[in-house]
């Protein structure tokens, strides 16, 4: 019990917890050493907790930190709160590589675009429970804020990251996990180990060099990292968010594939195993050859890929794949590229016409060879396919082009199926272990990191599925910023100035409404097998009413919508074929005789069911808000049926499921996933296009500014109150702070009066039901809690005479 104590000490910031704690309670314990142990615990935190250093000790104990903060690192402190102020301010810290500054509790994080020294343990260990005015901003200050609450308050929390493509929000997440892990000094220096490298593993499946970003993100992942009730990091799990399947088998004028791709190309080439894995080894395959035969020595002498498939090797056994497991991996990923050099020719008979046949099958031979099937059946998969007409079956041969079009959807399907098998295998690898804590009596914080908002000069259905994606984490942004506060001021009778912002909902609603949204609109035209590019853009203008969506006149193929990030011309060539994303059921046949284990998991499921068409109503709970705000998107598929939709390809015997309903489901569990969470939110600024360090370019900044609502949110968080607490837990949780121990008040406005008064606050606010804070309120009360808590628990462990 007392060995039990003695971790709570050492893992939690705050003792509030210890005083409900038996042993406290009961003093005993024979163990002398564990008691002397808990004794200088106990002073420590004392001294520690009770009286931190101040800013200027801790610099003057580490000399090498010259940090300073200062009242201007928060924008809300600003005396003139006009865009040029703020530009002005934002563009003199980047001047001075202070690249975060606060808006009240949201972080504004411009993207430095070189390696800063501000991420060493070092800085870990000063952004540690301290207030958080005491240090310049930091993206670890956010983690340690999220930790610091979900500890605390025993909730769950969640970090969202946004903001452009390239604008540093998978670097974000990266630096909050490794806070996170040192925060949550768990005993298991492994499991810390294996979650570090989660990210780097699920980056080199899931990444790619864009013309925006080299190191792109092309799949939205939500990451929670699982935390004991004293603090210690238990285990980790990732949701993974529509991945951009279509990359495997063609990239975009100089764009490359996902980074895997390369890495193993290099990696097999050096140990001179490419042969092994039957690749090429003149030519690379054309899969990640785009740029016809120049890639071939950018790959082989690049160090940089070699270096990153060793790493890669690493990532897979700290995390804890078996030997076998990796194996297959590589198999399968040689065997998309192999697949990828199949090619097809037309033969004409008397009988037959249009038959495709392969007329060089060695990349027929190497692929089917390494998934462990037969080369004649994956031929005939191929090239033919089955038709069931009254109770007959009949096979049908497939021209050239419908050959191609299978080779490639197998591809995709093999590509997207083996990423989904690591998400889900590195999850059953770091899921919490139940003898540390029961499952259910952990914590979450939760890291959103998706892909941001693009605009190219060519953009196609993947781009508006994540542009649609990032609609939806702007409607969410201005939910909890603008909207709910709003609301609730007025219902709670609070004066506060109300702020006008750019309600998104109305573009949400084009994208998301049942049935004349634009995401329905292409589903139905989906199931006309003789619907055409054009068929659909006509059936878009002629349904999509409104200001958002436009039909430019010269430009063939194409409509424009006004995105709340900017105007963004979209082609629709492909936009059905890509929704319908059919694997063909022979192909699914031919897969599931394969020998090779993990090839049969991936496509051991099931035919897949479509989801029901129940309303799934989500309600915005924030932990401090009670006030609930109900999202209705009128059928979306049922919950239950969400991990039977993960494969919409399959469906072959059933109503299709497309890419676009699946995507719509995805949005919906992702934000189901983030309410339960109390927000935290980070904002990913580029200062440039050209991702030149210290260039900081005023009108892109501005513009993201205006876009993201930031100029919006320094005005409410200075007027306004962030947080806000029913009377019965305010009372609750802060009476120390003006009663004594036992007397336990009752629940009411005076007595969150008497308390907030106590604490000598100011500009704090109570309606009718609530205490109305500002955000820097909860910080200074938290940190005035656990000092009286500390003092409560060393005279208690006096009384019960343990130091003495
Ligand atoms: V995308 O939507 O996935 O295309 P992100 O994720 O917003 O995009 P990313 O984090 O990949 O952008 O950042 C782009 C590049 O900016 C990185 O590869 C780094 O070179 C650079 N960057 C971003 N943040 C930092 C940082 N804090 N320190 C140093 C950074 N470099
Ligand atoms: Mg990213």
């Amino acid at each position: 019990m007392l060995r039990c104590l003695i971790k709570d000490f050492e893992t939690r910031p705050s003792v509030t917890h210890l005083l409900e704690h038996p042993f406290i309670k009961q003093a005993h314990g024979k163990d002398s050493t564990l008691r002397q142990q808990l004794s200088s615990l106990i002073k420590e935190q004392q001294e520690h907790g009770c009286r931190r250093r101040t800013r200027h000790e801790r610099i003057n104990t580490r000399k090498t930190l010259i940090i300073e903060s200062s009242p201007d690192d928060d924008l809300v402190n600003l005396e003139a709160l006009d865009e040029e102020t703020i530009i002005s301010h934002l563009q003199r810290r980047y001047g001075d590589l202070q690249i975060y500054t606060y808006v009240g509790d949201i972080l504004i994080a411009l993207n430095p675009f070189q390696s800063l020294s501000i991420y060493t343990q070092q800085f870990s260990k000063l952004y540690h429970g301290v207030k958080r005015s005491e240090n310049p901003p930091h993206i670890f200050a956010t983690a340690d804020a999220a930790y610091q609450s979900m500890v605390t308050f025993s909730k769950d929390q969640c970090i969202i990251i946004s903001g452009e493509s390239g604008a540093g929000k998978t670097e974000s997440a990266h630096l909050i996990v490794q806070h996170l892990t040192f925060l949550g000094k768990a005993n298991n220096r492994t499991l810390r180990e294996k979650i570090l490298q989660v990210n780097p593993l699920l980056e080199a499946f899931g990444n790619a060099c864009t013309a925006i970003n080299d190191n792109s993100s092309r799949f939205g992942k939500y990451l929670e990292m699982r935390f004991t009730p004293t603090g210690a990091v238990m285990g980790a799990k990732i949701s993974e968010y529509l991945l951009e399947k279509s990359r495997v088998i063609k990239q975009a004028a100089g764009e490359k594939n996902f980074h895997i791709f390369y890495y193993i190309y290099a990696g097999l080439y050096h140990q001179e195993k490419l042969v092994k894995y039957g690749l090429p080894d003149k030519t690379p395959p054309r899969y990640i050859d785009s740029q016809n035969g120049k890639v071939m020595q950018d790959i082989v002498s690049s160090k940089l890929y070699k270096e990153q498939f060793d790493a890669i090797q690493d990532c897979f056994r700290i995390i804890g794949f078996t030997e076998e497991e990796v194996n297959s991996v590589y198999r399968i990923l040689s065997a998309i590229l192999n697949t990828g050099n199949i090619e097809f020719t037309s033969i004409t008979s008397q009988h037959q016409t249009d038959k495709s046949e392969v007329p060089n099958t060695q990349a027929l031979d190497n692929s089917a060879d390494l998934l462990s099937i037969g080369s004649e059946e994956l031929q005939e998969a191929l090239t033919s396919h089955c038709v069931v007409t009254r109770g007959e079956t009949i096979i049908r041969n497939n021209t050239v082009d419908k050959a191609i079009d299978v080779r490639d959807a197998m591809s995709k399907a093999l590509y997207g199926r083996l990423f989904s098998w690591i998400v889900n295998r590195i999850n059953a690898l770091l899921q919490p272990d139940t003898n540390i804590c029961a499952a259910d009596s952990g914590m979450n914080v939760g890291i959103l990191d998706i892909f941001g908002f693009e605009n190219f000069k060519k953009n196609s259905f993947e781009q508006l599925c994540i542009n649609i994606a990032n609609e939806q984490i702007q409607f969410y942004f201005n939910q909890h910023i603008f909207a709910l506060e709003q609301m609730e001021y007025q219902s709670e009778g609070v004066d506060a100035s109300l702020v006008e912002y750019e309600d998104n909902r109305p573009i949400l609603d084009m994208f998301l409404q049942k049935p004349m949204g634009l995401l329905s609109l292409l589903d139905e035209e989906s199931r006309f097998p003789q619907a055409t590019d054009q068929t659909l853009v006509d059936k878009f203008e002629d349904n999509l009413r409104c200001k958002y969506f436009w039909r430019p006149k010269r430009v063939e193929l194409t409509f424009g919508i006004q995105h709340y990030a900017g105007k963004v011309l979209y082609n629709v060539h492909g936009f059905l074929e890509k929704n319908r994303d059919t694997l063909p059921a022979d192909i699914v046949v031919v897969l599931r005789t394969s020998e090779n284990k993990l090839l049969q998991q991936l496509f051991s499921s099931p035919l897949t069911k479509i989801g029901g068409t129940r309303t799934l109503n989500l309600t915005l709970k924030h932990p401090n808000r009670t006030l609930n705000l109900t999202l209705k998107h009128p059928n979306s598929p049922n919950v239950d049926t969400m991990e039977m939709m993960r494969h919409p390809e399959e469906t072959t015997n059933m109503r299709r499921q497309t890419v676009s309903s699946y995507f719509r489901y995805s949005l919906m569990d992702l934000l189901s996933k983030m309410v339960v969470g109390q927000p935290h939110f980070v904002r990913c600024i580029k200062p440039n296009d050209d991702r030149q360090a210290l260039r900081f370019c005023k009108e892109r900044v501005v513009l993201q500014l205006r876009y993201t609502g930031i100029l919006e949110t320094v005005n409410i968080r200075r007027l306004g109150y962030s947080h806000r607490i029913l009377f019965e837990e305010f009372v609750s949780r802060y009476y120390y702070l003006a009663f004594r121990a036992h007397q336990m008040p009752e629940s009411s406005k005076e007595n969150s009066k008497v308390i907030l008064e106590k604490a000598k606050l100011e500009n704090w606010s109570v309606g009718k039901t609530k205490v109305f804070l500002k955000y820097y309120h909860v910080e200074q009360l938290n940190l005035m809690l656990r000092e009286v808590m500390a003092r409560v628990v060393v005279l208690q462990a006096y009384t019960k005479g343990w130091l003495g």
